[in-house]
């Protein structure tokens, strides 16, 4: 739970569709006030019909109970939508709000919704994009990659990369797993910074980006899969360096709507019915996708061929499982060519579909699963 501010808020930001429980004496009047007449629900209605459909839905609760807290919860994580809490007056401390996206406390005079796009939503953001797959570490490859799709480099006074325009007004969408197992996290992670910075590049998050992520916050992970690299080597960084790269890996989306919603991105793919939609669920597709809660005979969990059922309309880009194949496959493409295992660092040129690739330079890191053809 993020409480969103401990000084009472006369504007609360509301994200996307969502469920917005309004809590406290005064709430009826309140919710009915800063909510549209048809967003708000009596306790005792079902929120789950709106909620799928993408309506912002808000609650107004006198007297909070934990059960009907409950039930609003269940049927919010039922639609995949995301919860936020508005409390009148202090926040109680017996209530479960801890799986809830933000509690803002609001003032006694009430409050007025300020309505922004989910995280996940850049349907304005029209390309044309360069996508670009699994990087681990591979700075020199990303920089071969870069001047192969026309980037221009910018340089830090230290002579490090720290950022890249296309003169074409071209951007780069990263698909996550910037980090681990290569040899230079620290400039990958200075590199694509600079680039989000300037909006030059939009990224989503992958499941290493999330793990050293938590690991720099002092989180208890499992130092595996390449961590101990990106660890050691953001050792030899600045204190503010680890900082900003810890915010920078926060603020990534799971997974970007782009073009109008005809492109769909997230590091491990995401199924059609959760584009749009946010929730811890689609949050773990995004970074892992779906998978059996088996593994194989070299210790890699098994994947749900997700993609093989997709029918969609949007092209969903994903990385994640290292491929030799270069193809859309109806609607769906991995584009991580493995680079960090000896394969190739591969972008999509999005309108056109084409591919665009640098080989490796060499191979940084063993895969747990041989994933090129033999020989
Ligand atoms: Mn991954």
């Amino acid at each position: 739970m993020q409480l969103r501010s401990r000084r009472a808020a006369p504007v609360v930001s509301v994200a996307g569709p969502a469920l917005v429980l309004v809590m406290g004496r005064g709430a009826d009047r309140a919710a009915h006030r800063a909510f549209r007449s048809g967003e708000v629900l009596a306790p005792a209605e079902d929120p789950a019909p709106r909620l799928a459909e993408g309506s912002l839905v808000a609650v107004p609760l006198e007297h909070p109970e934990p059960d009907t807290i409950r039930a609003l919860l269940a049927a919010a994580q039922h639609a995949d939508r995301a919860v936020d809490a508005i409390v009148l007056g202090p926040v109680p401390d017996a209530l479960p709000l801890g799986r809830l996206r933000a509690v803002t406390e609001a003032g006694d005079d009430g409050f007025s919704v300020e309505r922004l796009p989910a995280a996940s939503d850049r349907r304005d953001a029209r390309g044309p994009f360069d996508l670009i797959g699994d990087v681990h570490g591979c700075l020199e490859e990303l920089l071969l990659l870069l001047a192969r799709l026309g980037y221009e480099v910018r340089l830090d006074p230290a002579g490090r990369p720290d950022g890249a325009r296309h003169p074409e007004g071209r951007t780069v969408v990263l698909l996550g797993d910037l980090v681990d197992r290569g040899p230079d996290v620290a400039g990958v992670l200075r590199l694509v910074t600079g680039m989000l910075e300037t909006g030059d590049a939009l990224a989503v998050l992958g499941n290493h980006d999330d793990k050293l992520r938590r690991a720099l916050l002092g989180h208890d992970v499992e130092v595996t899969g390449g961590l101990d690299v990106s660890l050691a080597q953001l050792a030899r960084e600045p204190d503010a360096f680890r900082a900003a790269v810890e915010g920078v890996l926060t603020d990534l989306p799971a997974h970007l709507v782009l073009d109008d919603g005809r492109l769909v991105v997230a590091h491990a793919g995401l199924a059609e019915r959760y584009h749009g939609h946010e929730s811890a669920r689609v949050r773990a597709l995004c970074l892992y996708g779906p998978t059996t809660g088996a593994t194989d005979e070299h210790g890699v969990p098994d994947r749900v061929p997700w993609a093989d059922d997709y029918r969609g309309d949007a092209l969903v880009v994903f990385g994640h499982t290292p491929t030799a194949a270069r193809e859309v496959r109806h609607g769906t493409v991995c584009i991580d060519g493995g680079c960090v295992f000896g394969g190739a660092l591969v972008a999509l040129r999005y309108p056109e579909r084409t591919f665009v690739e640098v080989p490796a330079v060499a191979r940084h890191s063993v895969p747990a699963r041989p994933f090129l053809p033999a020989g």
